[in-house]
């Protein structure tokens, strides 16, 4: 070993959606170093802290590399409920054992308790890993349970229920065209900290200063001064959760000053004047005190969006993860489309990747059930997971008695954790698929650990849909893994490979999708694709394949995003449909929340915040990432400060309808008064995780504050920006 060469690789960092292109020096299965990539033409050398913590994460020692299974200590029986957490240790056992007994835990609970008893949440790095996008719903399917959960409802959601039903496909996300916009306007997103979100943007700043470069202008929307906003030309503090009544009056400016543009999108949609009706009510002056912006910010606000040459209205996280998400970001796709900016170089734009997955991926189903206690919506095949921990401990049919958790980390991502919790520490059995022992896997009656980025292959068969350049790029693994060493896909496939046998199914097809693996999948979709070896058109002199790819070690860039009208459209009449009776319907509730002379506001609202060295709830086993002050403070203003008689650096207690915590203050004029913010990710003190580096830093869980029952209802999406608190020095 110590005679290997040093070795240079051209890999992409998967650890956030910018999909940096990275120059990895290996020596033997030695990893060296991780740099930029500057002969990446998408990311150009960009990184961020955040790329050194690859090489942490495959040095952990903390880190799982065979499947462990928990095992009671003598004298210990009865359920896990009644354990504590020093009752139980971890075993490593072989791969075959741990699939047979995974494979054959499910089926028994399945064939007791029917299939729904099987409850299945999926984290976010999911979408980050090619087998398991691709491979992982052969495991699901097999599954066939209704009870299927995911990060998505704790996040983008909506934007997926407006695209199904605008443009026929939940993925068919229109995205900021940043590098030729002349007015950027950015509702509840901190691209500087989060790198840009359903906006693949490496080296954001540099592209956020080109803009003002070329004399255009940025305009943060945002209960917080961001260091987004600190870089723009003009931030406005809005309070958390009264985005759509700005968007309303917006809308209402746009039509009160005859400023619309119909022209683009009248072939596509006929009817959208129609908005007029709905946002007549809602002028500036109307919505100003709700929202804290003054209704000549307001007017001022659009005037400035249509004398730009061109404009682009993101709204993200901050917007869409509230009580009204999916309102709040359908009006700012009409205010896209009134203005004349989708589909229009500088505007909000469709990709046209290189292997496009939409047409042989599903829609969206919509409205096919409702969740067993609540009765909140499902989407695609999902229920809002604000309705998991109910649907755990409610008994009755259809009760989940057995979870399966792939790379998630719920038990600290999801509103009211604690209920959380507890919920799982009932269940008949859990397995976890992955490399750590964290707050939620802990429960976990086997872990089946998967390889790390960097020692599996890679293409982006998510993050490419949502690039402000088309742009493609595949990968190897960088460093050689042990024989009993899995990746994602080989383990989702092993399980459903037996439990398709164990219900009687055929499973002839299996040995080809070994044969062929995701990277198989991806070289057909590059050949058929538009830029594809068997591709016809304008594109196909790319002659794209994964061979193609191979030789291109840096990735090979495919253009600026192009007008894609009306072929980005799916439903076949190739029509764009605003459904206004689904999306409206939801103005009443706006106007019971906010116009109800019984409801008084509440004086203190809590909202979320993110690092540049955070990735959600995973990163913190990296020294490098939890170095210098704590950064799990409560941010409070000055004002609030003083009315809780708080000075900087107070610990308080913070109380709302289903937790409380106690959190070190950090006073600052940065964010609005009457608000509060506290990063989510934190929280690493429970008993019986494996964190040794996390557990020295823990910090809190804000969701042990965040609310089950409060979801945006259109969605079902949880309400994580906006909840209310009260606050109190402790004495
Ligand atoms: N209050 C509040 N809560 C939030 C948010 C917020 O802004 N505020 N943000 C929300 C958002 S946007 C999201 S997306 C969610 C994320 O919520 P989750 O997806 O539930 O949580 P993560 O922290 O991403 O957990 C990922 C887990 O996957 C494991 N993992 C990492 N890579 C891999 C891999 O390649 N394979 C496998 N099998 N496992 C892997 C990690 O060890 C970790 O345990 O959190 C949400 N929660
Ligand atoms: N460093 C780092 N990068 C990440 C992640 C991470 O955890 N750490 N997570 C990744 C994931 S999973 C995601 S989804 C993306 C998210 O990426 P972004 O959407 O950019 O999310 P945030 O950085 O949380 O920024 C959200 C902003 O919304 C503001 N906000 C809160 N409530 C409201 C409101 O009611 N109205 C308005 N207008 N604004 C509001 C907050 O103050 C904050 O500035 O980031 C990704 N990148
Ligand atoms: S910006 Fe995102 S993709 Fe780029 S290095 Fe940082 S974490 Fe990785
Ligand atoms: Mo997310």
């Amino acid at each position: 070993m110590s005679d290997a060469e040093q070795q240079i690789h051209y890999s992409t960092c998967t650890l956030c959606e910018a999909m940096c292109g990275i120059e990895v020096a290996t020596k033997g299965r030695q990893i060296l170093s991780i740099k930029g990539d500057k002969d990446n033409p998408f990311s150009q050398g960009h990184i961020c802290p955040k790329a050194s913590a690859l090489k942490d994460l495959y040095d952990d020692p903390d880190r799982l590399k065979r499947p462990v299974k928990r095992v009671k200590l003598e004298g210990q029986e009865g359920k896990w409920e009644d354990c504590t957490w020093e009752d139980s240790t971890w075993e490593e056992i072989g791969w075959d054992e741990a699939f047979d007994l995974v494979a054959n835990n499910l089926h028994r609970i399945q064939q007791t308790h029917g299939n729904n008893a099987v409850g299945v949440y999926l984290g976010n790095p999911n979408a980050h890993n090619m087998g398991s996008i691709l491979f992982g719903p052969y495991f699901y399917r097999a599954l066939k349970t209704h009870n299927r959960y995911s990060a998505t409802s704790v996040d983008q959601l909506p934007h997926h229920i407006i695209s199904r039903r605008l443009f026929g496909h939940m993925s068919q996300i229109p995205i900021p065209d940043i590098d030729h916009t002349q007015h950027f306007m950015i509702i509840g997103g901190n691209p500087l900290a989060s790198n840009g979100s359903i906006m693949t943007v490496p080296n954001v700043k540099k592209r956020l200063k080109g803009i003002q470069n070329r004399g255009g202008k940025i305009v943060v929307i945002d209960p917080k001064r961001s260091e987004t906003a600190d870089l723009s030309c003009e931030h406005h503090f809005i309070r958390p959760g009264s985005d759509v009544l700005l968007l309303l009056a917006m809308l209402n400016v746009l039509f009160e000053r005859e400023l619309y543009n119909l022209d683009a999108l009248k072939p596509y949609a006929e009817d959208i004047s129609e908005v007029e009706k709905y946002v007549r009510p809602y002028s500036p002056l109307k919505v100003s005190e709700h929202t804290g912006i003054s209704a000549s910010v307001i007017t001022q606000l659009v005037t400035d969006f249509c004398e730009a040459e061109s404009a682009a209205c993101y709204g993200r996280m901050g917007a869409s993860v509230q009580a009204f998400g999916t309102l709040t970001q359908y009006l700012i796709m009409l205010f896209n489309m009134l203005t004349g900016n989708l589909d229009k170089r500088g505007g909000m734009m469709f990709t046209q990747p290189a292997a496009d997955t939409l047409p042989v991926s599903g829609k969206g189903s919509m409205g096919d059930f409702t969740s067993r206690v609540r009765g909140l919506p499902a989407f695609a095949g999902e229920y809002p997971v604000a309705c998991l921990a109910e649907e755990i401990l409610t008994p009755g049919e259809g009760q989940i008695k057995a979870m399966v958790i792939g790379a998630g980390n719920p038990v600290v991502t999801t509103p009211n954790a604690e209920q959380l919790d507890r919920a799982f520490s009932t269940l008949e059995f859990t397995v976890a698929v992955d490399f750590y022992i964290t707050e939620t896997s802990r429960h976990a009656d086997i872990i089946l650990p998967p390889v790390t980025a960097l020692e599996r292959d890679h293409y982006d068969v998510v993050f490419h849909n949502f690039a402000v350049r088309n742009f493609a790029k595949y990968s190897e693994a960088v460093v050689e893994i042990d024989e009993d060493q899995l990746t994602d896909w080989q383990i989702y496939l092993s399980l459903a490979q037996r439990l398709d046998a164990l219900n009687g199914k055929s499973t002839d097809h299996y040995p080809s999708l070994w044969e062929k693996q995701p990277k198989g999948v991806v070289d057909d979709l590059l050949k058929r694709g538009m830029y594809g070896k068997n591709g016809e058109g304008e594109n196909a002199g790319y002659k794209l394949s994964l061979e193609t790819l191979k030789a291109h070690p840096h990735g090979i860039d495919l253009g600026p995003l192009q007008s894609a009208l009306p072929h980005a459209i799916f439903h076949e009449d190739k029509k764009i449909h605003l459904d206004f009776e689904y999306f409206m319907a939801d103005l009443e509730r706006v106007d019971a929340h906010f116009f109800n002379e019984q409801n008084e506001p509440n004086s203190l609202v809590l909202i979320g915040r993110r690092h540049i060295k955070t990735n959600n709830s995973w990163l913190h086993n990296s020294p490098r990432m939890v170095k210098g002050n704590n950064r799990c403070t409560l941010q409070i203003n000055p004002e609030d400060a003083d009315k809780h008689d708080v000075k900087d650096g107070d610990v308080v207690t913070v109380r709302s309808r289903v937790g409380q915590l106690q959190i070190e203050t950090e006073i600052t004029d940065a964010i609005m008064p009457g608000v509060i913010s506290i990063p989510h990710g934190w929280g690493h003190d429970k008993k019986g995780i494996k964190l040794s580096v996390a557990s020295q830093h823990p910090g809190v869980n804000t969701n042990i504050l965040t609310d089950d029952l409060l979801v945006d209802e259109l969605s079902g999406n949880a309400v994580l920006n906006g909840v209310p608190v009260e606050l109190e020095k402790v004495s």
